[in-house]
């Protein structure tokens, strides 16, 4: 997939008041070199805006969707009852549940249209899942998510050679 612009993630949120968490997604997937598409796609008031979405992914060219939303979250499992392509759910902290109403919504799918939920606001996440679903058939991406992860170890071996006395 090296050199392949094609975006092959769909990034969407039920509302630009969702970007603040969604970006997370999108900015690991820059650090990771994975080719995205992002935008505004609401279960509750642009429905057909997502059927014509979902309905279409596969067909684009997309092969990992991952949907945001906060509150009553419907966007991810409806997505994902429109589509063979995994879907990965972020539930959004917008209301005064903390999140704990989206996590709830997203998590809880009916067997037979799974949606996989990371935690509440937990966007990078989903870029990193949807990276790993996608270095599945790509060797490049999977060398670059293991070494983002040795990024990660180091950053705290750094931090407890500085804080060991
Ligand atoms: C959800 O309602 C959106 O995903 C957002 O998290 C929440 C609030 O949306 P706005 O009223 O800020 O547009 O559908």
């Amino acid at each position: 997939m090296t050199g392949d612009t094609t975006p092959r993630v769909g990034i969407i949120m039920g509302s630009d008041s969702d970007l603040p968490v969604m970006q997370k997604a999108a900015d690991i997937l820059d650090e990771l070199g994975v080719p995205y598409e992002l935008t505004i796609v609401s279960a509750h008031r642009t429905p057909k805006r997502l059927y014509d979405y979902a309905g279409s992914a596969e067909q684009r060219g997309l092969r990992v969707i991952i949907a945001g939303a906060g509150g009553a979250a419907h966007l991810p499992g409806m997505a994902a009852s429109m589509t063979p392509l995994p879907v990965i759910g972020v539930p959004v902290n917008v209301t005064a549940l903390s999140g704990q109403d989206s996590l709830l919504s997203i998590v809880q799918m009916p067997a037979g249209i799974p949606v996989a939920t990371v935690a509440i606001d937990n966007a990078t996440n989903a870029g990193l899942l949807a990276a790993q679903i996608l270095g599945t058939s790509d060797d490049d991406l999977r060398q670059r998510i293991t070494d983002y992860r040795k990024g990660l170890e180091q950053k705290v071996l750094d931090k407890a050679a500085k804080l060991e006395k």
